[in-house]
C-alpha cells in the first residue's frame, strides 16, 4: 500500500512539474522552479492520505533523482513537456558525461529516428541513459521488446552539442543526429 501511495504520489508530481503546473496551481519560472508551499497544497487537495511527511520523503527519495528542493522551492529535474530551459549542468565534476550513452525506443520508431535522428518529440529534450539496461528499461515504457541505441556522446561533446547530466542517471541533449547514432 505505501508503495501504491508514494508511486502515485510521485507520478503526480512529476506531472505537475512537467507537464501540468497550471491544474495544479503552480506556476514555473523559466527553470523550472516553483513553489514548494503550493505543490504541497496541491497534493493535499488531491489525495487525503498524503501528508506532508510523505510528500517530502517522496520528494526526497526519490531513485532517479526526478526532483530538486532547494530553499523553498522545487522542480523536476528532467522531463518536461512545458517551455523551460534548464541551466548547463557541466560544472559540477560528478555530471562528466560518459563517451558512450544509450536510448531504448519502439522498434516501430527506427526507421525514423535513423532519417532524422533523435528528436525531442513532445518533451523539451531528448532523454538517454548511461547504460544499456537501463535504456532497455525505458524503452518498456514504449514496446516490450524494445531497440536500443549507442550514441557517441564524446564525439556530440567535441563537436559542441550540449550533453547535461539530469538527476541521478538521466541524460539531455537538444536533439542527437543521425550521425552520433548506431543501433547496438
Ligand atoms: C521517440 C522517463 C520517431 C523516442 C525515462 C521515444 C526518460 C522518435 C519517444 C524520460 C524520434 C519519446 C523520457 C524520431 C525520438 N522519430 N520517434 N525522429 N526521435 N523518438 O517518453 O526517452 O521515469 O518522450 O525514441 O526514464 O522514452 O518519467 O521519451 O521513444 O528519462 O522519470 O519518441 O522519461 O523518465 O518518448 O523517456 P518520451 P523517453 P521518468
Amino acid at each position: 500500500l505505501s508503495g501504491e501511495r508514494r508511486r502515485r504520489l510521485s507520478k503526480f508530481v512529476s506531472g505537475a512539474l512537467r507537464h501540468f503546473p497550471d491544474d495544479a496551481g503552480l506556476e514555473l519560472d523559466d527553470r523550472g522552479w516553483a513553489d514548494y508551499e503550493r505543490l504541497a497544497d496541491a497534493v493535499a487537495r488531491k489525495y487525503d492520505w498524503a501528508d506532508p511527511q510523505l510528500l517530502a520523503a517522496v520528494v526526497a527519495t526519490d531513485p532517479k533523482g526526478r526532483f530538486e528542493r532547494e530553499g523553498g522551492r522545487i522542480r523536476a529535474a528532467y522531463g518536461h513537456s512545458v517551455d523551460v530551459t534548464l541551466e548547463a549542468s557541466e560544472s559540477d565534476p560528478e555530471s562528466r558525461i560518459p563517451d558512450r550513452l544509450y536510448h531504448g525506443t519502439d522498434p516501430d520508431n527506427l526507421d525514423s529516428i535513423l532519417a532524422e535522428g533523435l528528436q525531442s518529440m513532445n518533451r523539451q529534450e531528448v532523454h538517454l541513459s548511461a547504460t544499456p539496461a537501463e535504456a532497455r528499461e525505458v524503452g518498456r515504457r514504449h514496446a516490450p521488446s524494445p531497440v536500443v541505441l549507442e550514441i557517441d556522446a564524446s564525439g556530440m561533446v567535441a563537436d559542441g552539442h550540449r550533453v547535461s547530466k539530469r538527476g541521478a542517471e538521466t541524460y539531455t541533449a537538444d536533439e542527437v543526429p543521425r550521425e552520433y547514432l548506431d543501433v547496438r
